[in-house]
C-alpha cells in the first residue's frame, strides 16, 4: 500500500480503483451531493464519466431516493454518494425506504480518516451503528486494496435473496492510497427454482381451492417475470391483488384484477380477502400494510396461505403458511405458467372481486369544483401506455390507486414505508432512467415543500418530469386521524403554501392551477407540450380528507365541545392571491 506523494503509486489510486469497481459491476447510475470526504472518488468518477453517468442533487434525501426509484424500477442497484455525518443523516431516508421495500441500492459515504477514529472528529460517525438496523448490510473499506471484493460483494448481497440497501464507508485516506490490483467481474448465478414437490403441492391446494386469493408484490420482477404470471393467472382466472403500492406488477385494466391490499383499502375487498379460502401471496412480504395490520390471516398457525419468496427468512416469519415455496419471482412465474391449467372452479367468485374493483371505480358526484375522481380518469386517458407514475405518503394516493387503472407497461413506484418527499424525486429518477417515457409524480402539498426543491435537478439534466400536487392546505392524512380520535381539535396539521405554479416558474418551468375538473385536461396538454419540468396544483376541496369521507362526515354526531371549536372551518376556501393595495378583508369572528 502507497500513500500519495510518499512514493509514486505503481497503478491506480483507491477514487479511481472504486469508480472502476462500480463499472466493472455493471452500475451506471450514481447519484450524489458532493463532499469533501469523498474528493477522491468524485475525480476517479471524471476518467469513467463515459460510462458512469453522475447526477449530481440538491439534496442528500433527494439523492438517496432517486437511487432508490432507478432500484424499483430495473431490478439493478444505484449508486448514491453522500457525505459523511449530516450528508449520511439526511440520506438515510431512502435507505429506511430500500430496507422496507426490498430494493437493491448502494449508498457510499464519505468517511473521516481512520487514524483519527473514535477520537468524535468532524462529522465522524460510526456506520455500522448507524445503519445497522436500518440497511441489509453495513461495511466501511478502509484498505485500497479490498474496493474491489468489497463492492463486488456489495452488489451481491443487494440483489440477492430479498433485495436490500448496502451502505459502504469509504475512509479519507484510503482513498488516495494507490494499489495495483485487478478489477472483479460480475459471475453467472443461479437463482432458486421453485421445488416440483412444493409445485404439484400448490397446484393440488389450488384446484381444492373455491375462494383463492393472490397477492403479488415485492421486487425485481422481469418484463418476461411479469408475463408468465400474468399467463398463468389470466389462464387460470385467479383474482388478483396487489400489494401496498405495488399497482404496477399487475395490468388492472384484467378482468381478474380486483385491486390492491394496502394503506386505505375498499373494506369490501377486505372483507373478501378475509374470506378467501386461500391466498397465495407471490413475492411480497406480509407486511402489516398488505395484511391489514397482521388481520388478514390468522396468527396462531393453519393459515390457509401459500407463501412464496425468494428469501427462505421471509417465509413464516409472520404468517405459518400451509406451504411455503423459496423461489425467485421470475423463475416461479415461469413454472407457474407451464403448469397443468387448475380446475379453476371459482369463476363467480373472480367476478364478484372483479366487480368490487369496478365499483370502486365508478366515481362519486364529489363536493365542490374540482371531481378529482373524474381528474384521475381522465389522466388515465391521457398517460401514454409506458408512463411512469411515482407516488408520494398521503391521503392524496389514494385518488390514483382507486380512479386509475394502470396498464400492462405502465409502472407505479412508491415508498411502500410510507416515507413523505419520494416522488419528486423519484419521478426525477425514473425520467433519468427512462428519459422517453413520461414521468408524472403525485404528491400533497406537504410532501412536495419537503423535496420539491429537486426539480432544480431535474433543470441541471435536462428532464421534463410532470408533478401534480394535490392542495389541501394540510397535513391531510394526520389531520383524519386526529378527526377521528380528537375531533375538532385541530393541532399542528394545518399549512401554508407558496404559490405552486409561480413556484415552478422561478425555476424557469411550467406551472398550472387546476380549481375546475374540466380544466385538468388542456392543463395537462399544455404541461406536456411545454417540454418543461411541470407543476400542476389541484385545489382540492380539504374537507373531502379521503376518496371515501369528509371531515364534515367525521364529524357527523360529535357534537363541537365549546371551548375547543375550530378556529377554522374544517372546508375553507383556498386562500385568492392578494393583489397589491387590495383591502384585507374584516376577520370573521
Ligand atoms: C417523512 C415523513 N414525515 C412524516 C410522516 C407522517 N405523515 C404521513 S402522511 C402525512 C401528511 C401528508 O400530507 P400531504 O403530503 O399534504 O398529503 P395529504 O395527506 O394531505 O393528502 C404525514 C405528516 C411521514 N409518513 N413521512
Ligand atoms: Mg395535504
Amino acid at each position: 500500500m502507497d500513500r500519495v506523494g510518499s512514493k509514486k503509486p505503481r497503478a491506480r489510486l483507491g477514487g479511481r480503483i472504486l469508480a472502476d469497481a462500480l463499472v466493472a459491476q455493471g452500475i451506471d447510475h450514481i447519484f450524489e451531493v458532493p463532499g469533501e470526504s469523498y474528493l477522491d472518488v468524485l475525480d476517479g468518477l471524471y476518467d469513467v464519466s463515459q460510462k458512469l453517468k453522475v447526477i449530481t442533487c440538491r439534496f442528500e434525501a433527494g439523492a438517496v431516493n432517486m437511487a432508490e426509484a432507478f432500484g424499483k424500477l430495473t431490478g439493478r442497484p444505484a449508486a448514491a454518494f453522500v457525505t459523511r455525518g449530516p450528508g449520511a443523516c439526511h440520506g438515510s431516508i431512502g435507505v429506511h425506504i430500500a430496507q422496507q421495500d426490498s430494493t437493491p441500492m448502494l449508498l457510499f459515504v464519505g468517511q473521516i480518516p481512520f487514524s483519527e477514529t473514535d477520537r468524535e472528529s468532524f462529522q465522524e460517525v460510526d456506520y455500522r451503528r448507524m445503519f445497522g438496523p436500518l440497511a441489509k448490510w453495513v461495511t466501511q473499506i478502509d484498505q485500497v486494496e479490498r474496493i474491489p471484493e468489497l463492492v463486488a460483494h456489495a452488489v451481491d448481497v443487494a440483489t440477492t435473496g430479498r433485495p436490500g440497501p448496502v451502505v459502504i464507508a469509504l475512509s479519507e485516506e484510503m482513498q488516495r492510497m494507490g494499489a495495483d490490483i485487478p478489477d472483479i467481474g460480475r459471475f453467472p448465478v443461479s437463482v432458486a427454482h421453485p421445488d416440483p414437490a412444493a409445485l404439484a403441492e400448490m397446484h393440488k391446494m389450488l384446484s381444492r381451492a373455491r375462494k383463492p386469493l393472490v397477492v403479488l408484490g415485492g421486487s425485481r420482477w422481469t418484463e418476461g417475470g411479469r408475463a408468465a404470471m400474468r399467463e398463468f393467472l389470466v389462464g387460470n382466472n385467479l383474482p388478483v391483488t396487489v400489494g401496498f403500492r405495488r399497482q404496477a406488477l399487475y395490468d388492472g385494466t384484467l378482468n381478474n384484477f380486483a385491486g390492491d391490499l394496502g394503506v386505505g383499502s375498499d373494506p369490501s375487498l377486505v372483507a373478501k380477502a378475509k374470506d378467501a379460502d386461500l391466498i397465495l401471496a407471490i413475492g411480497t412480504r406480509l407486511g402489516e400494510a398488505v395484511t391489514q395490520g397482521y388481520t388478514l390471516l390468522d396468527l396462531a398457525g393453519g393459515a390457509p396461505l401459500i407463501h412464496v419468496h425468494p428469501e427462505a427468512s421471509e417465509i413464516g416469519r409472520v404468517f405459518r403458511p400451509a406451504l411455503g415455496i423459496v423461489s425467485d419471482v421470475n423463475v416461479f412465474a415461469q413454472a407457474a405458467a407451464a403448469m397443468e391449467p387448475l380446475a379453476a372452479n371459482w369463476g363467480a367468485w373472480t367476478a364478484d372481486l372483479r366487480s368490487i374493483r369496478e365499483a370502486q371505480r365508478a366515481v362519486p358526484n364529489y363536493e365542490g369544483t374540482l371531481n378529482l375522481g373524474t381528474v384521475m380518469r381522465d389522466l388515465e386517458k391521457l398517460m401514454p401506455p409506458d408512463a411512469i407514475m411515482t407516488t408520494d405518503a398521503g391521503n392524496f394516493a389514494g385518488w390514483a390507486t382507486r380512479f386509475l387503472n394502470f396498464g400492462e407497461d405502465q409502472r407505479y413506484i412508491g415508498p411502500t414505508n410510507g416515507a413523505m418527499g419520494y416522488a419528486v424525486p423519484a419521478a426525477i429518477g425514473a425520467k433519468i432512467t427512462y428519459p422517453d417515457r413520461m414521468v408524472i409524480a403525485c404528491v400533497g402539498d406537504g410532501g412536495f415543500m419537503m423535496t420539491g426543491q429537486e426539480l432544480a435537478t431535474a433543470f441541471h439534466h435536462g428532464i421534463a418530469p410532470i408533478v401534480l400536487v394535490f392542495n389541501n392546505q394540510m397535513y391531510g392524512t394526520i389531520r383524519m386521524h386526529q378527526e377521528r380520535d380528537y375531533p375538532y381539535r385541530v393541532s399542528g396539521t394545518a399549512l401554508t403554501n407558496p404559490d405552486f405554479s409561480k413556484y415552478i416558474e422561478a425555476f424557469g418551468g411550467h406551472g398550472e392551477v387546476v380549481s375546475h375538473t374540466h380544466e385538468f385536461t388542456p392543463a395537462f396538454q399544455r404541461a406536456v407540450t411545454s417540454g418543461k419540468p411541470a407543476v400542476i396544483e389541484l385545489r382540492m376541496n380539504p374537507d373531502q380528507i379521503t376518496t371515501r369521507t369528509t371531515i364534515s362526515a367525521m364529524r357527523a354526531g360529535k357534537p363541537a365541545p365549546k371551548a375547543t371549536k375550530p378556529k377554522r372551518a374544517p372546508a375553507a376556501a383556498h386562500p385568492k392571491p392578494a393583489r397589491a393595495g387590495a383591502k384585507k378583508p374584516a376577520k370573521k369572528r
